[in-house]
């Protein structure tokens, strides 16, 4: 077995989060990697690189398929996401509450959650801390240049090599049964929901100039959270090819 290093940069200009990455690659394909780093932000004041040998990786076979799905208006996308919700057993008004809240600053000083929040088919909040969610970590495409080619061919952005990536590590987890998701920058639109099978890449998903997005993860309702915690935020995984794109 192979050995795997974790890579993971973090940019900010005047204390504010600008550019964040996280690679898995082998040693070789360090300095390739590092390299490029600083060349990600079109500015920062500060920037930081940490390497960390993995343990142990797992291994993924297919990422979701991807579907897109194109309407015109916010409110039609967000009936869309919805109703994907409602195929999967989640109840339109519990989501319905946490999807605005998402819309509208979900922390407590109604600024951006650091990580996802995690909410049961109950529709309790189950975050250990509700500022900071959950972060779902140390996960990649194995050959991930070619993933990346391959996506921005068919007009998909390096956003969403990232965002797919990281719902497969996240829907692969047997409690977790679907995500929802819209970006935290003012002019990324486009969200997505994902499903045991699915990521449904949604445009208009929210508001041209919206600075407010994050994630919601819903799980079943005897979610064990300390296990689920350490699944997100240690487990390693490399994902070996895409699913089926649409
Ligand atoms: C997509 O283009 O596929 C949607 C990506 C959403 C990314 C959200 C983020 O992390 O900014």
């Amino acid at each position: 077995m192979r050995d795997y290093y974790s890579i993971k940069m973090r940019a900010t200009l005047e204390g504010k989060h600008v550019s964040g990455v996280e690679r898995i690659v082998t040693k070789e394909k360090i300095p390739e990697v590092v390299s490029q780093l600083p060349l990600r932000p079109n500015q920062f004041d500060f920037m930081n690189i940490k390497i960390e040998k993995l343990n142990q990786i797992n291994f993924i076979e297919k990422s979701l398929n991807v579907k897109t799905i194109k309407v015109e208006s916010v409110e039609m996308a967000n009936n869309v996401a919805l109703e994907i919700l409602q195929t999967v057993g989640i109840h339109r008004e519990l989501a319905e509450i946490y999807i605005k809240m998402l819309h509208t600053g979900a922390a407590t000083d109604k600024g951006n959650m650091r990580g996802a929040m995690i909410v049961s088919l109950k529709g309790e909040r189950l975050e250990k801390d509700k500022d900071r969610g959950v972060r779902t970590v140390n996960v990649d495409f194995e050959n991930r240049e070619e993933v990346t080619k391959l996506l921005k061919e068919k007009g998909y952005t390096e956003r969403t090599v990232d965002a797919l990536a990281l719902s497969t590590k996240n829907l692969y987890y047997p409690d977790i049964l679907a995500e929802y998701c819209i970006s935290d920058q003012p002019d990324y639109t486009t969200g997505y929901v994902a499903t045991k099978t699915t990521y449904y890449r949604i445009l208009n998903l929210k508001d041209y100039g919206n600075p407010k997005g994050g994630r919601i993860y819903f799980v079943k309702e005897d979610t064990d959270i300390d296990r689920l915690y350490q699944y997100l935020e240690t487990k390693a995984f490399l994902i070996k090819t895409l699913g089926d794109l649409e």
